[in-house]
C-alpha cells in the first residue's frame, strides 16, 4: 500500500512507455504504443484520467495525484487512495456483478488503475443537465445500493471477514477526512474554502442559525465516523454514474469506507434532487416539467427497488451474525418486523445524509455542475435556495417513517416556493 519513491504523474508521452510495458494491456490495445491516441480527460476534483485508443480497443488509465487537483499542491492527498479505489471496485464487482468497470491492471506504486473504457456512456450529471433520460436507471440504482449495502454488511458477510475488511479500509484516513469536513461541517459555518451564489445570504444565515439542524448534521457525522455497517461507495453522486440511454455503471469509489447502510442511497437521492431543482435553469417550462417529472419518478423508483431488493436479500441471503434465522424463522417467528426496523433506521440515515449533501453542494468547496452551469446568479440563487430549504426539511424530519415516501411531494412543494 505504501508507494515507492519512483511515483511519477503521467503525461501523455510518459503514459505510452508506462502502459506499453504492461504486456496484457498493450496486447489488448493492439498496435504499437507510439500509435495510440492518448487524451487526458479528467474533469473531476482529484485525479488524472486518460483515454487510450489503440487499434483494437480503448482503455481508461486513472492515476491519483499527490494533491487535490481542484485546489492544487497546497492540499496534499495520499496516493494510497488508488489502492482503496481498486479494493472497492473489486468488492462491488462481486456484490453487484456487471455494475462497475472491469479492471485490467493495478499499479499501487504509480497509484494507477487501467480499466474498461465505457462507451458510448456519458456522465449521468451531464445527461440530466442536457435533459436526457436513461431507461432502467431506477432499477439499476436501487439494486446497486441494496446489494452493496446488504452484501457488505454482517447481515450477509462472515463476521471475521467483515471485521478484517473494516480494518483494511480503516487505513483510508485522508479521504474520509475530506467528507467529514466538506460534507458534514463546512456548510454550517464560514469555512475558508466555502463559496456560494450571491443572494443566498439570508437562507444561509437561517441554516447556520438553526441549532437543531447543526446537531442533526453532527449526529450524522458521528455515525459516519464510527458506524461500520457496510462498505459504502462514499461518493455516489450523478458524476459517479456513467450511462447510455439504457445502461448504467458506477465509477470512482475512491471514497469507499465502512459506514452507515443508508449513506450511498441518501447521497444519490440528494444528487437527483439537485438535478430536479436545477432544471428550470436549463430548459423551457414544458420541457422542464417533463424532465422534473422523470427525475422524481427515478427517485421513487430507486427507493422502491431498493426496498424490494433489500427485503429479497433479507429473506434469501441473511447468512451473517445479524438477525439470524436461529432467533426468528427457526423458532417459527416471522423476521419481517426486524427487517422493517433495519430499513427504518437505514432510511433515517439516508434522509439525513441527503439533506446534508444538498447543503454542501451549494455552500462548501465542491459544487455541482447542475447549478454551477446556470450562468446567471439571479436565476441560480432561487433554485439553490429551494434545494437548501428542502435539505433542511429532510435532515430535521429524517425520523418520520413516511418521509422517504413523501420525497416527491416535498420536492414539488419546494419547487413552487420563493425563499429569497
Ligand atoms: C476536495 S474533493 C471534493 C469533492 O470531490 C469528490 O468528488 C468528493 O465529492 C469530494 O467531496
Ligand atoms: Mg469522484
Amino acid at each position: 500500500m505504501t508507494a515507492r519513491n519512483d511515483y511519477e504523474p503521467l503525461s501523455e508521452d510518459s503514459l505510452r512507455a508506462r502502459i506499453g510495458a504492461i504486456a496484457d494491456v498493450a496486447k489488448r490495445l493492439g498496435n504499437a504504443p507510439e500509435d495510440w491516441g492518448v487524451r487526458e480527460v479528467g474533469d473531476g476534483n482529484l485525479n488524472l484520467v486518460f483515454i487510450v485508443d489503440g487499434a483494437d480497443a480503448s482503455v481508461i488509465v486513472k492515476q491519483a495525484l499527490p494533491y487535490v487537483r481542484l485546489v492544487g499542491d497546497s492540499w496534499p492527498l495520499p496516493l494510497y487512495r488508488a489502492y482503496f479505489e481498486h479494493e472497492a471496485l473489486s468488492r462491488q464487482a462481486v456484490r453487484d456483478p456487471g455494475s462497475v468497470p472491469e479492471i485490467y491492471h493495478f499499479d499501487p506504486d504509480q497509484a494507477l488503475i487501467v480499466m474498461e473504457f465505457l462507451s458510448p456512456h456519458t456522465i449521468l450529471r451531464q445527461k440530466l443537465i442536457r435533459g436526457e433520460t436513461v431507461a432502467g436507471l431506477a432499477d439499476f440504482l436501487g439494486d446497486f445500493c441494496a446489494r452493496t449495502a446488504f452484501r457488505g454488511s454482517e447481515l450477509s458477510m462472515d463476521s471475521g471477514a467483515k471485521k478484517a475488511d473494516v480494518a483494511i479500509f480503516a487505513g483510508n484516513v485522508a479521504i474520509p477526512a475530506i467528507t467529514e469536513a466538506l460534507v458534514f461541517t463546512d456548510p454550517y459555518f464560514a469555512a475558508e474554502m466555502n463559496h456560494h451564489t450571491p443572494g443566498l445570504d439570508g437562507v444561509i444565515a437561517r441554516l447556520r442559525g438553526d441549532v437543531a439542524l447543526k446537531i442533526e448534521a453532527q449526529r450524522m457525522l458521528q455515525a459516519f465516523a464510527s458506524n461500520t455497517e457496510t462498505m459504502v461507495h462514499g461518493d455516489l453522486h450523478s458524476g459517479s454514474l456513467m450511462c447510455t440511454d439504457a445502461e448504467t455503471k458506477v465509477i470512482d469509489p475512491e471514497f469507499a469506507q465502512y459506514g452507515p447502510l443508508g449513506f450511498d442511497i441518501g447521497m444519490l437521492i440528494a444528487n437527483l434532487l439537485m438535478a430536479y431543482f436545477s432544471q428550470p435553469g436549463h430548459r423551457d417550462e414544458t420541457a422542464c416539467a417533463d424532465m422534473q417529472g422523470w427525475i422524481l419518478s427515478v427517485i421513487d423508483g430507486t427507493r422502491d427497488r431498493f426496498n424490494t431488493e433489500f427485503r429479497h436479500l433479507w429473506s434469501s441471503e441473511r447468512t451473517g451474525m445479524l438477525y439470524p434465522a436461529t432467533l426468528f424463522e427457526d423458532q417459527g417467528h416471522d423476521s419481517t418486523p426486524a427487517c422493517d426496523r433495519v430499513l427504518k433506521d437505514l432510511w433515517a440515515d439516508a434522509m439525513g445524509i441527503a439533506g446534508i449533501e444538498m447543503h454542501r453542494r451549494c455552500l462548501s468547496l465542491a459544487h455541482n455542475a447542475d447549478f454551477e452551469d446556470i450562468e446567471d446568479p439571479a436565476i441560480r440563487a432561487p433554485l439553490e435556495a429551494r434545494n437548501l430549504m428542502m435539505g433542511r426539511e429532510l435532515v430535521l424530519s429524517r425520523f418520520d417513517t413516511d418521509l422517504p415516501g413523501r420525497i416527491g411531494a416535498i420536492a414539488r412543494r419546494h419547487n413552487e416556493e420563493n425563499f429569497l
